[in-house]
């Protein structure tokens, strides 16, 4: 196993922790042979853990159902049992499963659009995605397309910084799609290749956010049409809100069509099985997932190293 993965497993592992100690039947820290006994009661608690670490309702059932089918033996060492839920849940969570990571392509223009409810975590991704793309090669431009909240262009400065980006944060532009369109030009002129574009918190509920939302899109569609380009819609969602993430996805969706989600906050969330859910209900992957507040916090997502950390 090459250093970086190590690194990687090991931070999800760490990022797991709360969610772990609400999945394990037994003490996490203890891997051992010791065989546990496996009954109805056990199958109980066991849909039970799943349901408080938010893998859903109906998702829990499947995997449950499919895990009696699978264990016959009243009991099982502990270590062939982690196994077995492993593989199951990879069975079950299915073709959805996989998650194309996040590229950017040197011969395009790049544009991912970063959109979330408040606090979600879009202003941190985006950070941390500038700073990975920048020491992959590319040009980068952050776009502060949030004009309604005077600080949010602030803590985009502070970000790019980190970063060692640039930003474009015009003053005198007050409509977001206004600032996108400007940014797309100096892109053209600069020879930027990725664009990195926040957006205002908006709560879904508020109709005109999300009419602004539609707009940033179109004039995005209209302004590339002709060029090599690669246009992705992430939406942040907030990992220890659960289930309302979903609620959040579809919504967003409905209103601009996205193409996959950053999930943040996976370390401070004790409801991680969400992750799970999403996949099975969304036909959207996650992409990445954030592991802190650092700007190398934000890795891309991968089921097997999930699982890892979810049970091990
Ligand atoms: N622990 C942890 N905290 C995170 C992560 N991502 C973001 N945060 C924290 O979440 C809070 C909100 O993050 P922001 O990036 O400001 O969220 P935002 O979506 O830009 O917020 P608005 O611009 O107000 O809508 C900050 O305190 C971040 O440090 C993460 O992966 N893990
Ligand atoms: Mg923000």
């Amino acid at each position: 196993m090459s250093n970086w993965l190590k690194d990687n497993i090991s931070k999800i592992k760490d990022a797991l922790f709360k969610t772990r100690r609400v999945i394990a039947c037994y003490d996490p820290a203890e891997i051992n042979n010791e065989s546990i006994n496996i009954n109805d009661e056990f199958y109980n608690d066991l849909f039970e853990r799943f349901i408080k670490a938010d893998i859903g309702a109906e998702l829990s059932e499947e995997i449950v159902s499919n895990l009696k089918k699978q264990i016959q033996n009243q009991k099982i060492k502990e270590i062939d049992f982690k196994n077995k839920v492993k593989e199951v849940i990879k069975n079950t969570v299915g073709a959805g499963a996989s998650s194309p990571s996040i590229q950017h392509d040197t011969n395009k223009l790049n544009i991912f659009l970063v959109v979330g409810v408040n606090g979600s975590g879009k202003t941190t991704s985006i950070g941390k995605l500038a700073k990975r793309f920048k020491e992959n090669g590319a040009k980068v431009l952050i776009v502060a397309a949030d004009t309604f909240r005077a600080a949010a262009g602030d803590q985009l400065l502070i970000w790019a910084e980190r970063a060692g980006v640039e930003i474009f944060a015009p003053l005198e532009i007050k409509k977001p799609d206004a600032v996108v369109f400007s940014a797309i030009e100096k892109a053209k002129k600069e020879n930027y290749n990725l664009l990195l574009i926040d957006t205002a918190g908006r709560l879904h509920s508020q109709t005109n956010l999300m009419d602004e939302l539609k707009k940033i899109d179109q004039v995005i569609v209209k302004a590339i049409h002709e060029l090599p380009q690669q246009y992705e819609k992430l939406i942040v969602l907030d990992a220890t809100i659960g289930q309302n993430a979903i609620t959040q996805a579809e919504l967003f969706s409905k209103a601009i069509g996205l193409t996959g989600i950053v999930l943040a906050k996976l370390d401070s969330s004790a409801k991680g099985g969400v992750v799970l859910n999403i996949m099975n209900k969304l036909s959207l992957p996650v992409k990445l997932i954030g592991l802190g507040e650092k700007i190398d916090d934000l890795v891309d997502f991968n089921l097997d190293e999930y699982l890892e950390g979810f049970f091990m």
